[in-house]
């Protein structure tokens, strides 16, 4: 790779001085805080600017999912304390054979933050020939890449299409697909990462992105005891405390932060009257961080708050999403009632 800091189309011209052919290689610019320019993510500059200013600290979960990140999720996904993942993907074993034999005869899947899409293959198979679309919304392109590639080699037949974004922005989906029965599907209970006003805001903003002949798939994590909850959250093996401190390793690389990762330390809170799981890394040692030409101080203790898991009851999630103008259908769960999956209509 070649560093060169000064006007990179200078390379784009074809009568270039140099010997050198230019036009296979990957031109990188290095600006002042010796990140590439293609690298450098404003959005996630801007998040850390507002987010670390104030005494309550914080970064938002987005940034969590870098490819280490998204690949360290799904390392948790398997652990024997994260009960969610499997529970959810048993009742979809069962939810999705009843959906299928009910949707109607040409389907648009829309799925929002698709990670590795793997739930997403027990619809399509259900679906068989009845789906004909997929559109998956992923903030990891790493992740959105891989997920695409598998699930188009399993459904050859099948469209697929990738959104690389954040779903909680609105996505504009591609204009032919109004002539199928879109279906949205959004498992693992992500909808938890959002406070419950934010929730029903993207609930409504989903209702209208998808249209008033729309279901909605919906996975929801229940209110239990912190016994379990806990657990699911910080596991013995610190995969989880691998996952939350990855967040300071990928603003180091992409906002270029000196984050010492190794001097915070994962905690996780059950907060009972908000009903959600609390992550946030503490800071072992008085500490400070800079970034952009700032310097943001740590006080020994100080807590950054990265991540909310809120847990809903089934009648509470059936309530915030009517608020949202959703009808609520079926709801599925398992045997222990740790898990739910609603089915909603727009109409
Ligand atoms: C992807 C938001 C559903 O809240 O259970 C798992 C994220 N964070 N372990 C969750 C997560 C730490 C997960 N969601």
């Amino acid at each position: 790779m070649i560093q060169y800091s000064g006007d990179r189309n200078q390379f784009d011209s074809e009568t270039s001085d140099a010997d050198t052919n230019y036009t296979d290689v990957k031109v990188s610019v290095t600006n002042e805080s010796g990140i590439n320019d293609e690298d450098f993510n404003v959005d996630f500059a801007d998040a850390l600017v507002t987010g670390l200013a104030t005494d309550a600290k914080s970064i938002p979960c987005r940034f969590l999912y870098d490819k280490r990140g998204s690949e360290l999720f799904e390392h948790i996904t398997d652990l024997h304390e994260y009960y969610p993942t499997r529970t959810e993907t048993s009742i979809l074993r069962g939810f999705s054979a009843e959906f299928a034999r009910a949707a109607g005869a040409e389907v648009a899947l829309v799925e929002f933050g698709s990670g590795s899409s793997t739930k997403t293959e027990l619809l399509l198979d259900s679906l068989g020939s009845k789906a004909k679309v997929y559109v998956a919304v992923e903030i990891s392109q790493a992740a959105l890449d891989a997920a695409l590639n598998r699930i188009q080699d399993r459904f050859p037949e099948l469209s697929t299409v990738g959104i690389c974004d954040d779903f909680n922005r609105g996505i504009t989906l591609p204009a032919n697909i109004k002539q199928h029965s879109l279906v949205g599907f959004f498992p693992g209970s992500t909808i938890g990462n959002l406070e419950r006003t934010e929730s029903i805001q993207l609930l409504i903003a989903m209702r209208e992105t998808l249209g008033d002949q729309a279901t909605l798939i919906v996975g929801t994590d229940l209110v239990k005891s912190p016994d379990l909850l806990i657990p699911a959250y910080d596991d013995a093996r610190g995969v989880t405390a691998e996952f939350t401190r990855n967040i300071l390793l990928h603003a180091n690389y992409a906002v270029g932060t000196d984050f010492c990762v190794d001097a915070f330390q994962h905690q996780v809170i059950w907060n009972e009257s908000q009903q959600r799981i609390e992550i946030y890394l503490i800071s072992l040692h008085e500490q400070s961080v800079n970034f952009l030409g700032r310097t943001i101080k740590l006080h020994r203790r100080e807590r950054i708050h990265i991540e909310n898991s809120h847990k809903y009851t089934i009648e509470g999630f059936r309530a915030l999403a009517k608020h949202a103008g959703w009808k609520t259908k079926d709801i599925w769960t398992d045997q222990h009632e740790w898990f739910a999956v609603h089915e909603l209509a727009a109409n």
